[in-house]
């Protein structure tokens, strides 16, 4: 309802919620799946929270309306913001600048004014929706700016920043010429979380640099100004997670598990099913990926009578010209690998560019041997999180970039640096080849990782550390 405040704000680009078509032809929102939903929604009905956001569709103005329990506020994007906020300056400059320039940044005057006009939508809405001492938890690149503008319209609130994808080197960050006001727009939060302890260190050192403000280990000390107080700053890592128990429980169903034998049936049954799956982005190594593969194929190290490689490459941020060039590489590549080296029946590579449902998921993870993650930069990366979880059999082999957050935690995985293509092809061929009681032995220690480090743990330590910024 207009006017209603609430004690816990949500802000993040997109809604937890699609507008889809129902069977009967009507519209109605469903909530979009995703870890981030499912560790907040218990806390959000608990303290009566609300979540701001986009709701996905250029154009769409709506008020605010609740869904299941959860406040809905959304925030109207024209075409234009998306063009220029969102395809452009959040996706072809933040995105690429932050994975360490894998595809070159674009920067545009145009895109920035339309990210500072945008996000000064989206601190409105926030300001509006919160209570008076509230917290405010905001997410993600695409609302940097977010922090510093809610605290200066409203400096009673508590303010959290989380961000998903790494922080860049220094030298990589000074190169966007709007550098320092996004330091100084995520400093308007009290605490401000990384994935990695290496994100935070860059994050601090770009603020010694840009503001000179003194840093004391995870403290940043902002100095009094005319408008406001001195205030500390937390700026450490809390790396996200995944529903384990809830990622075990689908892929323990009689119906996934049925399904996974299907797929291994569908498969010709070989002896080794790998898989890779990713949003079709150039930061996931899928090309590096393909290359190791297609190597081994060549080199007959590996047969594809024995091993296929099944590669679900869901469709991403496909008005991007990065992106649409990028699938015509990989398509390429599969298509050169197929033809090369399948045969009737045998292709090398069953290769999907589709979305699918979360149950598929379970089923291809519970189905593969082998599981490929070969991120050239990755904040976390949850595939690697979500076929451990899904592995309640204890079996199973995953290949982990060493460039992933994932990496600083899942140590017992078969690191790889994906750059090294006779590295990797060595780590696929060890993992086709582990024996049975090492499989196992590193699969536990994956799996006990993955359980005591949840996304309700996550969202718990971060809220805490928030709380007690409030207290001190
Ligand atoms: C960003 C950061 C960080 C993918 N295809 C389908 C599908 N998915 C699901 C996966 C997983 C999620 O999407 C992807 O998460 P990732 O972590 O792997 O990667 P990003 O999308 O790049 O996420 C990343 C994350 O934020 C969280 O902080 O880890 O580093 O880049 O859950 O399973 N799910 C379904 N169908 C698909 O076709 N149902």
């Amino acid at each position: 309802m207009v006017g209603e405040t609430y004690q816990l704000v949500v802000v993040s680009n997109r809604l937890p919620v699609d507008r889809v078509l129902g069977e009967d032809g009507a519209e109605l929102w469903r909530a979009s799946p995703g870890g981030l939903v499912t560790a907040l929604e218990p806390i959000m009905r608990a303290s009566d929270g609300a979540w701001v956001g986009w709701a996905g569709r250029p154009g769409l103005d709506l008020p605010p309306f609740d869904h299941d329990g959860i406040h809905i506020v959304p925030v109207p994007l024209s075409a234009t913001d998306l063009e220029d906020y969102y395809e452009g300056f959040s996706n072809d400059t933040l995105w690429p600048l932050y994975h360490d320039v894998i595809a070159p940044p674009s920067f545009h005057r145009v895109w920035w004014d339309a990210y500072v006009r945008v996000n000064r939508r989206f601190a409105e809405a926030a300001a509006r929706a919160a209570a008076p001492g509230a917290t405010v938890w905001v997410h993600d690149y695409q609302l940097q700016l977010v922090p510093r503008m809610l605290r200066e319209a409203r400096p009673d609130l508590t303010i959290g920043f989380f961000n998903h994808i790494p922080f860049p080197a220094y030298g990589i960050f000074s190169q966007l010429p709007w550098r320092t006001q996004i330091v100084e727009g995520l400093l308007g939060a009290d605490v401000i979380g990384f994935q990695r302890s290496a994100d935070a260190a860059n994050f601090l050192q770009a603020t010694r640099r840009l503001t000179g403000y003194a840093t004391r280990s995870a403290v940043v000390e902002v100095p009094a100004s005319d408008a406001a107080p001195a205030r500390q700053v937390i700026a450490r890592t809390f790396p996200i997670s995944i529903d384990a128990a809830g990622v075990e429980q689908l892929a323990l169903t009689p119906r996934v598990q049925e399904r996974a034998r299907q797929i291994r049936d569908e498969l010709g049954n070989p002896s080794t099913v790998m898989l890779g799956v990713d949003r079709l982005d150039y930061t996931k190594g899928i090309r590096h990926r393909l290359k190791a593969f297609g190597e081994l194929l060549a080199e007959r190290r590996v047969a594809v009578e024995d091993v296929v490689l099944v590669q679900v490459a869901s469709p991403s941020r496909e008005r991007v010209e990065a992106y649409q060039q990028l699938r015509d590489e990989i398509e390429l590549t599969v298509g050169r690998i197929n033809g090369d080296y399948g045969t009737i029946g045998h292709p090398a590579i069953s290769y999907l560019h589709h979305n699918f449902p979360r149950e598929e998921m379970a089923a291809l993870f519970l189905a593969a041997d082998v599981m490929l993650v070969t991120a050239l930069r990755d904040g976390m990366n949850l595939v690697a999180k979500e076929y451990v979880a899904a592995r309640s059999d204890g079996d199973g082999v995953l290949i982990l970039s060493e460039f992933t957050g994932s990496a600083d935690e899942l140590k017992s995985a078969l690191l790889i640096n994906p750059h090294d293509i006779d590295g990797l092809k060595d780590a696929i061929v060890r993992a086709i080849e582990m024996p049975h009681h090492e499989r196992h032995k590193r699969m536990k220690s994956l799996r006990k990782r993955v359980r005591e480090h949840d996304v309700a743990r996550w969202s718990d330590e971060f809220l805490t550390a928030l709380r007690e910024r409030t207290a001190g």
